[in-house]
């Protein structure tokens, strides 16, 4: 008898027609044979293997760098259970539609059947998931970002326990590409792209929507959020998660190391783009990290803002669209003072300094052994999970958001994180730094109506005896000339310290109308080059800007009507009034 997932290997076959099929056991052997294939056929490009063992280039379709929102759909029985936050198609209609599309779609390729773990192999919270795909690149990815091949299959058995999803790189044209999600069926379907998000299903497909969705039904959380530990010098490790938008800064902060002036801290990486969260037996929140790998962002990252992910990337690491120095290292924006006096660009095109385009592309990435970071934890794949004491919000925000404040209680802090806006960056597709909502940087990424979502999040709090502190961050608010208040990076120990001494009932605030801020003195300001008065700036709470906000934040929690749990109604009616009675008394 052939098993589930015989079945249905059988089934996409017979669809997409491949000319033969792989099925990948996970092995380095397996990862080597298919890393040459692609170096022979010029899918890889190899990098210096003095300098970076086992370190190799690809570029990709230039229409094809980002994830496609516009093109990403959640296909529920009921449109309103798919909600506002996702485009919606019939389920009947999608698999017919995008169906079309990969009948035939793999003749003359080859078919990969990659089995996969999302969690730690020990772990009870680990789940599998199976991508069929035509893409090499897509396979050897799959292997560094997730733990894949015997382990996974031993884990699923004869059960067909396991997310499904099937991708094929079609023609590569916009036109024909669709990142379909069946929650109800626990499905994927993802053609015409092979780019990271669209195309490495375990990640954003299956751990983000298809598993917020399950998350729901079974009482957990899926989260778009790095997992850190900050250790002080008493030896105390607190830790905490962080939702900030894609290339807000979540694996910079999961890997801070701290300035010199800051001694005795230590961070503790437990995870930095995916937290599944669990209550324990007696209530505390615990977050596992359901990656292996890495995906980050390269322009901006080097030795200076993040020295644990460079010494990371130097050995067995993926880069995608950076630029090619002429002793064949990788380049990209802000890597080095200087830029190489010429290069290949992220197309192979010559570059020079005088050149008007960019060396590397914007959302240019590095896919990277988690096991190779410095700084994980010694806990990062404890079964279990580590306990979080608080959480952060957090985005790009050039005004009004204070560099940090804290929610008054759990409800409040659902609030904020409700309301939680953003920049937008070159992680997906479209405008680059327009102001979005995007509600516990989950906008792209939530498998169903964003109003269940809130209220799930307020129901967790009520199983909780003692929820973690909730948080809102801003490390990019600017000054009227366009810079940078706050140095960010490594200094931004300096705000998770007095976060921690709020966890632990250590630090006092000022309460304001938005929240908990902390006063002056309450930062540490010793030996970095930020005034006092400059930290005023960064703490100012803006009561007319406020006002003037918390309308657009009716209007945007208006769009979910009658799924919005009224609590959040009331957060932002509450705030109206405390900053009405603010202003006329200030
Ligand atoms: P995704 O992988 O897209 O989910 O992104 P991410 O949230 O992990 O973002 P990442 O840490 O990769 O940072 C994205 C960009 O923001 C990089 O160019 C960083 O150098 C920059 N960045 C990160 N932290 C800070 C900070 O504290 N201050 C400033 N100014 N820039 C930062
Ligand atoms: C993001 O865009 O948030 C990422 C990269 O982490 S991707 O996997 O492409 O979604
Ligand atoms: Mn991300």
């Amino acid at each position: 008898m052939a098993t589930p997932l015989e079945q249905w290997v059988d089934q996409v076959a017979s669809q997409t027609q491949p000319k033969n099929i792989v099925w990948c056991d996970g092995s380095d052997e397996e990862y080597e044979r298919l890393v040459r294939e692609m170096v022979d056929d010029g899918t890889l490009i190899e990098l210096n293997q003095q300098l970076f063992p086992g370190c190799y280039l690809h570029r990709s379709h230039p229409s094809d760098v980002a994830r496609t929102e516009h093109l990403t759909f959640v296909c529920t029985e009921k449109k309103e259970d798919a909600g506002p936050n996702n485009n919606w198609m019939p389920p009947k209609e999608a698999k017919e539609k995008v169906g079309a599309l990969f009948r035939g779609a793999m003749r003359g390729r080859t078919m990969y059947v990659l089995p996969y773990l999302m969690g730690p192999p020990s772990s009870p919270y680990a789940r599998v998931g199976v991508e069929v795909t035509d893409s090499p690149y897509v396979a050897v990815s799959m292997r560094i970002m997730t733990r894949m091949g015997k382990v996974a299959l031993e884990r699923l058995g004869s059960s067909d326990d396991f997310v499904k999803g099937q991708h094929s790189l079609g023609d590569l044209n916009p036109e024909r590409r669709f990142i379909l999600h069946f929650p109800e069926e626990r499905d994927i379907w993802s053609i015409g792209s092979g780019y990271g998000g669209n195309a490495l299903l375990g990640k954003k497909c299956f751990a983000l929507r298809i598993a917020s969705y399950m998350a729901r039904f079974e009482g957990w959380l899926a989260e778009h959020m790095l997992i850190v530990g900050v250790e002080e010098p008493n030896g105390r490790v607190t830790y905490l998660t962080g939702a900030f938008p894609s290339a807000c800064g979540k694996t910079n902060l999961a890997m801070l190391v701290p300035p010199p002036s800051q001694k005795g801290y230590r961070v503790w990486t437990v995870g930095e783009d995916i937290a599944w969260m669990h209550l324990d037996e007696v209530g505390q929140l615990r977050a596992i990290n359901p990656e292996a790998g890495f995906f980050g962002v390269a322009p901006g990252t080097n030795w200076k803002t993040n020295p644990n992910i460079m010494k990371t990337i130097q050995r067995n690491t993926l880069f995608t669209n950076v630029a090619l120095r002429p002793d064949g290292t990788p380049y990209w924006e802000g890597l080095d003072e200087n830029p190489p006096a010429e290069c290949l660009d992220w197309q192979g095109r010559p570059w020079t300094p005088q050149s008007e385009t960019k060396a590397a592309h914007p959302n240019s990435r590095f896919t990277a052994p988690a096991r190779q970071c410095p700084s994980m934890s010694p806990y990062w794949e404890a079964p279990e999970g580590v306990p979080i004491s608080a959480i952060l919000f957090g985005g790009r925000r050039a005004s009004l958001i204070p560099l940090v404040f804290e929610a008054f209680n759990w409800q409040h802090g659902v609030f904020l994180g409700a309301v939680l806006s953003s920049e937008t960056t070159a992680a997906q597709s479209g405008a680059v730094g327009v102001v979005r909502r995007d509600p516990m940087a989950m906008l792209p990424f939530c498998g169903y109506n964003m109003g269940d979502y809130f209220a799930h999040w307020l129901q967790m709090g009520q199983r909780m005896p003692q929820p973690p502190r909730i948080f809102r961050v801003n490390w990019f608010r600017r000054d009227e000339h366009g810079n940078f208040l706050w140095p960010g990076f490594g200094e931004n120990l300096r705000v998770l310290r007095w976060v921690l001494a709020r966890v632990h009932g250590e630090a006092e605030a000022e309460e304001t109308p938005i929240g908990y801020v902390p006063r002056v003195k309450d930062i540490d300001l010793d030996g970095i080059n930020v005034t006092r008065d400059t930290l005023r700036k960064l703490l100012a709470v803006d009561r007319l800007g406020w006002l003037e906000n918390a309308g657009a934040q009716a209007e945007f929690l208006k769009q979910f009507g009658d799924r919005l749990p009224r609590e959040l109604w009331e957060e932002n009616e509450k705030l109206i009034r405390r900053l009405q009675s603010s202003v006329t008394v200030g």
